[in-house]
Formats: C-alpha cells, structure tokens, sequence
C-alpha cells in the first residue's frame, strides 16, 4: 500500500492512493473563515463538554496538562483543496471523553465566534480526532483555529471547528452552521459527500 512509484514526470502512487476523488494538491496553507478571526485570550479560554447530566471544563492550564499526542494526517477540504502529511500537536478526544457519560450519540461542536458543526460521537473516538494548540511545531496561528481547534481529519475540513469551546451531546444528529447551509450532514471526502 504504501510503495512509492515516483520517476520523472511519474505519479506517486502512495499520493494517488491518499487523495479523494474530486480533490487537488495543494502545499500552501489555506484559511477559510465564515467569519472574522475572534480574539480569544487563553486566561479566559475554556474547553467544555456538555451532556444531559453535567458539564466538564478545562482552562487552559488544564486542559495543557492532559497527555498530548502528535499526529501526522491528511485533510480535506470541500472547495476541492487536500493537503498532505500535516503535523498537529493536541489532546485526543478519547482522553477527554474519559470520564464522559451521556445516552446521546450525536456531538455539536461550538466555536468562540459562534460556528458550529456537528459530528456522530462515534467518529470521534478511537483515534480520530483531537483538539489541538499546535501546527508544525508551532503554536496554532489565530487564522487556523488558535488557540485550540477541533481536527476530524476523516471528514472534510469544515468539520475541524477551529477556535472550539465546547462539545455538546445531542440526541439527534442536527445540523451546524455550514450543514444548515447545504453542506452534506455527514462529509466523508472518500464517498464525496459534499452538498445535500
Ligand atoms: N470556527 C470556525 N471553524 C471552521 C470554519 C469557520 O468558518 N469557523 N471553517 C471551516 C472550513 S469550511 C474549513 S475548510 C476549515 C479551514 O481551516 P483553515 O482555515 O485552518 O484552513 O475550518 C473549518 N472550521
Ligand atoms: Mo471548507
């Protein structure tokens, strides 16, 4: 899988492999914004998790000393753009879902700012996304979701909440900002789910 056929004017297999259909390589970093960047200072930043029973909150100290882990992945964005091996430093949601107790299986992300996406909990767990503070070994610039972003790196990009607050557990799977306005509900860049 993972055997590379590159020559001259070749294709690399292993990219070919890694690029959904419809999308395009791109090695710049692209910034899309429904909006204006919000001016969030970590001494007031708080990560929330809200269920049926309880809310669960992180400052910023907090929430820093949680186990991080690095991640390399690929991601996608739905205006066609896939950028490859991006380097990410954060907490992974099975740890902050760890103490976590709720009978609803659906999740909306919300954004200092006032985005929101929504997300099927199941396809946040088990190593597939991550709030994250860092990019390339950098602290998360304030244009790419800093200080602290969602990354679902399986689903189109607009899934990955940048400047997230909190995570709120929904009995049905309703729709966020962008899904309200035609995107598809679910985003699986392999199956195209684009629009609705
Ligand atoms: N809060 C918030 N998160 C957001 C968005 C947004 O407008 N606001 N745009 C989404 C979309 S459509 C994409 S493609 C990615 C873009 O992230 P980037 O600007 O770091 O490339 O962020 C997603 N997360
Ligand atoms: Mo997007």
């Amino acid at each position: 899988m993972s055997f590379i056929t590159r020559g001259f004017g070749g294709r690399s297999r292993e990219r070919d492999d890694r690029l959904p259909p419809g999308q395009t390589l791109v090695h710049d970093f692209p910034v899309l914004s429904a909006g204006p960047t919000p001016e969030v200072d970590t001494a007031e930043w708080e990560l929330r998790i809200v269920t049926e029973g309880a809310t669960h909150r992180w400052s910023w100290d907090e929430f820093n000393a949680l186990p991080h882990e690095d991640v390399s992945t690929d991601i996608h964005c739905v205006t066609h753009w896939s950028k490859l091996g991006t380097s990410w430093r954060g907490v992974s949601l099975d740890t902050l879902f760890e103490n976590v107790e709720s009978q609803f299986d659906f999740v909306m992300a919300h954004s200092y700012g006032g985005y929101t996406t929504n997300v099927p909990l199941d396809e946040l767990l088990n190593g597939q996304a991550w709030v994250v503070t860092e990019f390339d070994g950098e602290p998360l610039d304030p244009e790419h979701g800093g200080p602290a972003r969602l990354i679902v790196p399986h689903l189109y990009f607009w899934k990955s909440a940048k400047w997230v607050r909190s995570l709120v557990m929904m009995p049905r799977d309703d729709p966020g900002f962008w899904e309200q306005n035609g995107y598809h509900i679910h985003g699986d860049p392999w199956q195209e789910e684009r629009y609705w």
